[in-house]
């Protein structure tokens, strides 16, 4: 048997480096990250963080009064020197009085910590409709105007969407969309409705409050305040799929005005490439963004030479055409409405790229258009090195990656010294190689014998381990100036 003395030995030996070790690892805390839900700036976020504290608080007491016996007993009734071979002492059992009372005080402290408890939930599912409990919070005073009468009583609502791995933030009662970033007023009630499109997510931002759930098929919601302007970070909490971590988001709270001006600049969509206008005509005198965006479309059409051969026309026409983007994503007032992707109106005004991941500001907390038009670059030609398992990248259905697979012939797969005995050793039959290597200019994956075709799984293994420059010579993926040119036409979304 180890002896009390024995233990107390080791224990001082190795407590100092214990205590060393806790030191230096609650150095890693911080009580005003970016991201402590003990640094609140709502008041969801305080009734939680004042929760946080009374639980702390009764915890430390019990800790201290069990610890404080326990220290008392272990030393008092040590084993001491000639305490060898003595019978044991009388042993006590059940002391009703001790029972009673700690039952009683155990009753005592849970009753402590239930009471804030329950406020705390009733707190937080109860949205505070009323004008005495906080600021005007209905649309109609704050914000004058643009919506239709009925609205004015409500509430801001923002559905929030979760996406495998990013955001999506609705609002309904302006009828704009964003993603990864949203905006509210400063000291305004906000309703979240939170949905998801695929798996269990949970939004999360732990300054204003934090943390709710978003289920498949269940309606889920929560209300939250900002007391002041700020830039917040918040972050999905539930374990999600590969890119989990990766799956950030970002709000700014901003002044009635400026957010006045957000809401108003996202109902005015995106402007054509390059400021490209139509004509005014008898039909439309007064074309608005939409007919220009139109004009551009039919002009990239009809009579390309009319467009002008900069970066930011070629980058739309990639985006509308051959780079396929227009398959996921929306902009609004323009031919692209895809809608299982970030909406992108307005993706120059954001401060961060692709759920958080990509930060495009400069030391000023300002956006640095250097950076903005690099980490675009670097999000569309590389999301799978940034994002590995993001869905823009590898969506079987449309994913980017697709395009490595497309447009290939064998004539092409030649040129960078793939023949027909690489078909075979890849799993393709050698009258079914012979075949194709005979038609070097129909699209591989067309080619048939005996209806024996190659598959996309044999042609990936084909082609695994080319460069990103010979995908762009011999496939649909674009080449790295085609991807630069995109990320310009990005980069005027604003
Ligand atoms: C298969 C559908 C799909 C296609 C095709 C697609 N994207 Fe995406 N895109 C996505 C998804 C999904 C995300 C969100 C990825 C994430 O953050 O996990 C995304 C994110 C983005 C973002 C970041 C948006 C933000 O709010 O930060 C940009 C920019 C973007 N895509 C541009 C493009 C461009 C340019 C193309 C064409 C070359 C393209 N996408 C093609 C699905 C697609
Ligand atoms: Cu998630």
């Amino acid at each position: 048997m180890v002896s009390v003395s024995l233990m107390l030995q080791y224990l001082r030996r190795t407590l100092p480096w214990l205590s060393l070790l806790a030191v230096s690892l609650l150095a890693g805390c911080s009580f005003t990250g970016k991201q402590s839900a003990l640094d609140p700036k709502g008041p969801v976020a305080q009734v939680q963080d004042d929760l946080f504290w009374v639980t702390v608080y009764v915890n430390c007491g019990i800790f201290v009064v069990v610890a404080a016996a326990l220290f008392y007993v272990v030393v008092k009734y040590r084993e001491r020197p000639g305490d060898e071979g003595k019978p044991m002492p009388p042993q006590g059992h059940g002391n009703p009085l001790i029972e009673i009372g700690l039952i009683a005080a155990s009753v005592f402290l849970l009753v402590i910590i239930a009471i804030p408890t329950l406020k705390a939930i009733w707190y937080t599912h109860e949205l505070p409709v009323d004008e005495e409990y906080y600021e005007p919070s209905k649309l109609g005073i704050w914000y004058g105007g643009r919506v239709d009468s009925e609205a004015k009583d409500d509430i801001l609502e923002i559905n929030v969407y979760g996406w495998q791995w990013w955001w999506s933030f609705e609002y309904p009662q302006f009828g704009i969309t964003s993603a990864n970033e949203f905006a509210i007023p400063a000291g305004k009630v906000v309703k979240l409705n939170l949905r998801s499109v695929d798996v269990i997510h949970s939004f999360w931002l732990p300054k204003i409050a934090g943390k709710v759930d978003l289920m498949p098929g269940r309606k889920n919601w929560m209300w939250i305040l900002a007391d002041e302007p700020g830039y917040y970070y918040g972050q999905c909490a539930e374990f999600c799929g590969e890119a989990h971590a990766y799956m950030l988001f970002r709000s700014e709270v901003m002044t009635d005005g400026d957010f006045q001006k957000w809401v108003e600049a996202y109902q005015s969509g995106a402007a054509a490439p390059g400021g490209f206008q139509a004509q005014p005509d008898k039909d439309k005198p007064d074309p608005t963004a939409k007919d220009d965006w139109m004009a551009w479309s039919e002009t990239v059409r009809k009579n390309p030479e009319a467009i002008p051969g900069d970066p930011v026309h070629e980058g739309a026409e990639l985006f509308m055409g051959k780079a396929q983007c227009i398959v996921c994503h929306a902009i609004d007032n323009s031919p692209a409405m895809g809608q299982t992707a970030p909406n992108l109106t307005r993706l120059a005004d954001r401060k961060s790229l692709a759920a958080g991941i990509l930060d495009n500001t400069g030391p000023d907390g300002i956006i640095d258009s250097e950076k903005q038009l690099d980490n675009l670059y670097q999000w569309i030609a590389h999301s799978e090195d940034h994002k590995p398992g993001n869905l823009m990248y590898y969506r079987a259905d449309a994913g980017l990656r697709n395009l490595k697979y497309t447009g290939v012939t064998f004539g092409k797969l030649q040129t960078v010294g793939i023949t027909e005995q690489s078909l075979v050793a890849a799993g393709v039959s050698s009258a079914l190689a012979q075949k194709i290597s005979a038609s070097p200019n129909a699209p591989i994956l067309n080619v048939d014998v005996d209806s024996e075709m190659m598959t996309k799984q044999q042609l990936m293994r084909v082609m695994d381990g080319l460069t990103n420059e010979q995908f762009s010579e011999v496939s649909d993926w674009p080449t790295e100036t085609e991807f630069r040119k995109i990320a310009a036409f990005l980069q005027t979304l604003k």
